[in-house]
């Protein structure tokens, strides 16, 4: 992600299970356990159930680094980190 723009993420679960996506906020922390869209960055809706569509409008920050992101419902197994430059 090119760093200081405003990024809009699209997402479709093809999955049988629901999911998000939750982007760590500033400092690089998740501030929620299971993100509202009030606070860190967040799918909307922040339940993507089966078939679904979301999108995260994120704030990209404006210096280069990797930000963290996970779902919520498989916070083990489903998390990457965002790459911006
Ligand atoms: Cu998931």
């Amino acid at each position: 992600m090119p760093a200081g723009t405003t990024a809009t993420i699209q997402i479709r679960n093809d999955g049988k299970t629901p999911h998000n996506m939750h982007i760590a906020g500033q400092g690089g922390d998740y501030t929620e356990d299971f993100c509202t869209g009030t606070g860190d960055p967040c799918s909307n809706p922040n339940t993507i159930r089966a078939g679904q569509t979301a999108t995260v409008a994120w704030q990209v920050p404006s210096s280069a680094g990797e930000v963290n992101f996970r779902c919520d419902f498989h916070p083990q197994e489903m998390t990457g980190k965002i790459k911006i430059q």
